[in-house]
């Protein structure tokens, strides 16, 4: 654990009724993916989430009605941050693996679309952050290669059970306009630097760099209430908006 703490915010991206079997406990409570960003005004181009399939993962009492799935590591954090119902301990109510996730239909803050899926990456790292990941295809070249490789790769899905109307009618919306890559930045980078799939870790550390390097926060806002506004300057309003809706908690590691 570095020295100084990483402010995350956790979106709460709603598990719609009804539930599978596996979630049946929780049936009268609100269920929650809660997703850990640092990109808040990305959330109008989100398309899915991300778990990593063979991940640890538990269903965490945060209060009387609300349940958040994220790993133990991390419920165990949120328990001395005021996210728990039980103060410094959390308490899980039904024990998941990231394959019990998959495929999960969630109704998530700012997405244009109503209803978008749980999916598997290879890349999500079970101890930083939530372990829950959401998906901005348009602005992250893992994302984008993730999704990319979904949809490809019969095969893939096939192997994790994703079916075709999970990924397939997903069109990625650009949000932010970069002032290198116009728009679709993580598309155009992943193409320029024909990165094939989202096992090729050392290009995707690059292209993420290479998209940050030409001012990723210096582009501007292309949808949304702030359209039109330094990414820059809209991170703190949406950032606000979340918080006051109650979309989204903080959460530091
Ligand atoms: B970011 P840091 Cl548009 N495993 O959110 C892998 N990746 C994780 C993760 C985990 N357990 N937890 C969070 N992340 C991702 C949006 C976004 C992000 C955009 C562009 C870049 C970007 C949409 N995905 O991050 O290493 C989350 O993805 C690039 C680094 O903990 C989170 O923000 O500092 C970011 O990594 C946090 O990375």
């Amino acid at each position: 654990e570095g020295v100084t703490p990483i402010e995350y915010m956790l979106i709460k991206m709603e598990v719609v009724p009804p539930f599978p079997p596996k979630l049946s406990a929780l049936e009268a409570r609100r269920v929650y993916l809660a997703a850990a960003t640092l990109w808040p005004e990305t959330m109008y181009g989100q398309m899915n989430s991300w778990v990593f399939p063979e991940g640890k993962y538990g269903a965490f009492e945060i209060n009387e009605t609300e349940v958040y799935i994220v790993t133990e590591r991390a419920a165990l954090n949120m328990a001395y941050q005021g996210l728990s119902r039980v103060p410094e301990k959390p308490t899980c109510l039904v024990e998941l693996t990231g394959h019990d996730l998959i495929g999960l239909p969630l109704r998530s803050p700012l997405a244009s679309n109503e209803i978008i899926y749980c999916l598997p990456m290879l890349s999500v790292l079970t101890d930083t952050g939530t372990g829950i990941v959401t998906s901005v295809p348009s602005d992250s070249p893992d994302d984008y290669m993730a999704l990319h490789d979904l949809k490809s790769k019969p095969a893939l899905r096939a192997k994790y059970g994703v079916k075709d109307e999970w990924v397939l009618p997903f069109e990625i919306i650009p949000i932010i306009n970069h002032p290198n890559f116009r728009d679709n930045s993580a598309e155009k980078i992943c193409t320029e630097m024909k990165i094939k799939s989202q096992n090729e870790r050392d290009k995707l550390d690059k292209a993420k760099k290479e998209v940050y390097k030409g001012g990723f926060y210096l582009g501007t806002m292309i949808v949304g209430e702030y359209a039109g506004m330094k990414v820059q300057e809209a991170k703190s309003l949406v950032k606000t908006k979340l918080l006051e809706l109650g979309q989204a908690v903080i959460y530091c590691e």
